[in-house]
C-alpha cells in the first residue's frame, strides 16, 4: 500500500469533525473469529439459506441451533484486537462520530465503542419466536433446544436472517450517520450484503471522503477515494498516528 495513500487518507480523518464507520467480519478476523465468505469461512461448504434465514430456521432448528451455538461459545473465548480498540479512540477523537456494524459478534462494544448502530443484530441476544420475550444472554451456553421461559416456543438468535427486514431505527440511524460524514471509513467487509452495502455508495452523495480498509480488493474498492490494502489491526493504528 502506498504512503502517500495512507498520508493522504490519515490526514483527511484528521480533519474531519463528522466521521462514520462502517465494519464486517473481518475487523473481528485478527480476534480469532472466521470471516464468512473467506477461505476458511462460515459460508464455506454451507448452504447459507439453510443457517441464515427464516425458512431454513423453520425446516430445521436443531442444526441452525448448533450452528449459532458454535459462533456464541467461540465468541465468549475471543477479545478485542488492535482494530476494535482503535476504533474506539477514534470515537473519543471525533466530535460527531457513528459507529455501523454488520457484526454481530458485540466485540466493538467491548473495545469501548458508544455511538453503534448493529445493523444484522447480535448472537448474545436471543429472543421468542411466538411471544415478545427477549433475552441478553452473553458467555451463556444454551441447550441445544433453547425454549421460551414464558410460552415455551423455539428460540432463535437475536439476529437478521437473508430475506428479514433489518430494524428500521437501525437502518433509519445509520442512514443519518452516513448522511452527515465528512468521512466515511468501511473496514472489512466485502461490501456484497444489502443494505449495508449501500450506504457506501451513499456516502460521496453528501461529500464524504470514503476510506476503505480491507486485506482484499473489493467490489467497492475502485469507488473508494483511499482503499488501504492490509489488515485492520495493523493500518487502523497508522491510520490515527497511534503508535
Ligand atoms: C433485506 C446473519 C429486504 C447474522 C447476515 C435475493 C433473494 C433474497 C434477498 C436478496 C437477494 N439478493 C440480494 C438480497 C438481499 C440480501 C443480500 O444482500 N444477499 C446477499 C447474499 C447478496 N440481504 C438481505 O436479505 C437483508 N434483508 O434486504 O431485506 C428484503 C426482504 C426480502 C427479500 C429481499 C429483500 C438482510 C441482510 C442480513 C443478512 N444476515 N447474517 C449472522 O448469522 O451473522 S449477513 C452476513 O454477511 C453477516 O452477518 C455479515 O454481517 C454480512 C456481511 O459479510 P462481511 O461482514 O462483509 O463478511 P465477509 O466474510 O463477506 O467479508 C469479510 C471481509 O473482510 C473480506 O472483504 C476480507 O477481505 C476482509 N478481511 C478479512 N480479514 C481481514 C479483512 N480486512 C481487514 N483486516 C483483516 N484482518
Ligand atoms: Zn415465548
Amino acid at each position: 500500500m502506498s504512503t502517500d495513500n495512507l498520508d493522504q487518507a490519515r490526514s483527511a480523518l484528521r480533519e474531519a469533525n463528522a466521521v462514520t464507520v462502517l465494519t464486517g467480519a473481518g475487523v473481528s478476523a485478527e480476534s480469532g473469529l472466521p470471516t464468512f465468505r473467506g477461505p476458511d469461512g462460515y459460508w464455506q461448504g454451507v448452504s447459507v439459506m439453510d443457517l441464515a434465514s427464516p425458512q431454513g430456521f423453520l425446516r430445521n432448528p436443531n442444526r441452525v441451533w448448533e450452528w449459532y451455538n458454535l459462533r456464541r461459545n467461540a465468541l465468549w473465548q475471543v477479545r478485542p484486537n488492535p482494530a476494535h480498540h482503535a476504533l474506539a479512540e477514534l470515537e473519543r477523537r471525533v466530535p460527531t462520530f457513528g459507529l455501523i456494524t454488520q457484526n454481530v459478534d458485540r466485540l466493538h462494544q467491548k473495545a469501548g465503542s458508544k455511538q453503534i448502530v448493529e445493523l444484522h443484530g447480535t448472537i448474545c441476544m436471543v429472543r421468542c419466536t411466538a411471544c415478545h420475550y427477549e433475552q441478553d444472554c452473553p458467555n451463556v451456553e444454551l441447550p441445544p433446544e433453547p425454549r421460551c421461559p414464558e410460552c415455551s416456543a423455539w428460540l432463535r438468535p437475536g439476529v437478521v436472517w437473508f430475506g428479514e427486514m433489518l430494524p428500521f431505527e437501525a437502518i433509519s440511524k445509520a442512514d443519518q450517520w452516513t448522511r452527515r460524514a465528512e468521512v466515511f471509513l468501511v473496514v472489512g467487509t466485502s461490501a456484497v450484503v444489502t443494505p449495508a452495502a449501500n450506504l457506501i455508495y451513499q456516502a460521496p452523495d453528501n461529500g464524504a471522503t470514503v476510506i476503505e480498509v480491507n486485506l482484499d480488493a473489493t467490489e467497492v474498492s475502485t469507488a473508494v477515494d483511499f482503499s488501504l490494502r492490509g489488515k485492520a489491526g495493523e493500518i487502523l493504528p497508522q491510520l490515527l498516528a497511534i503508535e
